[in-house]
């Protein structure tokens, strides 16, 4: 096998959301592997920041301020990343939020927020990209689902209900448009330490590990939180021309946690 089929050379990648995060570590591994980074973010602070941090990575990334829940800034974008960068060949639709809400107190507003960000955004994103991907004969569309596409918790029926569609989505993309050698997969992170869910891993004030953590590093068989870094590996296969037969599918990417009932009490 000629290992050059993980390499993302003349490629051009946009991810979603990544001025930090899950999304910066996975543009820092496309690069690394050879692809033109573009991300955008919800401000131009954000944007800068994400700047800052590729140019100290010695990654020239390319930064530009949208919300990805507006369909016209999508459109707008991506016209102005062909213009300025190139046609776009990978697509991570990584940008995303979260609210831990118990669901009888949570706003119908609230609700249709979190599903506007992690469902209809990858469903706008995607729609924008594919055009020109059809066009040049290939694309790689990769969504960041979630643990909670295959299971739910308490408080975060919004979060789930998303990442479940996201899933079928995934699947949905894979179906209507491999056959213009477009691959649209998953991939679905366990628990990952991230601003996100620095809440979950808050010291206690007695100084004790937060129960959720503890929950969490019990059910997991790695027995440890992921780090961005375990994503990268997986994202550039999925992003390469080594994954050109893998299409529809959802890789966890979770140290066994879907696979485990847990350890009896
Ligand atoms: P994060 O730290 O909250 O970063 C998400 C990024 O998306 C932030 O930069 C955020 O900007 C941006 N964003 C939010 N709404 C946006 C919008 N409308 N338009 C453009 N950008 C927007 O999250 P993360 O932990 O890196 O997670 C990244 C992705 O992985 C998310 O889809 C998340 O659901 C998923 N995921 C995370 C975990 C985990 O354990 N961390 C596990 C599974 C899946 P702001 O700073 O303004 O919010
Ligand atoms: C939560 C967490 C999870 C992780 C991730 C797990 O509150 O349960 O935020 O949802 O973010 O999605 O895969």
């Amino acid at each position: 096998m000629d290992m050059k089929a993980f390499s993302l050379e003349g490629k051009i990648a946009w991810i979603t959301g990544a001025s930090y995060g899950i999304g910066f570590a996975i543009a820092e591994a496309f690069s690394a592997a050879g692809a033109t980074i573009v991300f955008n973010d919800i401000n131009q602070e954000l944007v800068d920041k994400g700047l800052t941090a590729y140019a100290e990575k010695g990654i020239g990334a390319h930064g530009y301020v949208c919300d990805v829940t507006d369909e016209e800034a999508v459109q707008a974008l991506v016209k102005k990343i062909e213009a300025e960068v190139g046609v776009i060949d990978i697509l991570v639709n990584n940008a995303g939020i979260i609210r831990r809400i118990p669901m009888t107190e949570m706003s119908a507003a609230e609700f249709r927020k979190v599903i506007d960000v992690d469902l209809n955004a990858p469903f706008i994103c995607a729609k924008a990209v594919i055009p020109a991907m059809i066009e040049k004969g290939h694309g790689k569309i990769i969504n960041i689902c979630s643990m909670m596409s295959e299971l739910g918790r308490e408080t975060v029926s919004a979060y789930a209900a998303a990442k479940g569609g996201l899933k079928m989505l995934t699947r949905n993309i894979c179906s209507e448009y491999g056959g213009h050698n477009i691959q649209c997969n998953g991939i679905g992170p366990g628990y990952i330490a991230t601003p996100q869910t620095a809440p979950l891993r808050e010291r206690q004030p007695d100084g004790s590990r937060h129960p959720f953590d503890q929950f969490i590093v019990a059910k997991t068989p790695a027995a440890r939180w992921g780090t961005t870094d375990d994503l990268q590996g997986p994202a550039v296969f999925l992003a390469s021309d080594a994954s050109n037969f893998v299409n529809g599918h959802i890789l966890y990417v979770d140290g066994g946690i879907l696979a485990y009932i847990g350890k009896q009490p």
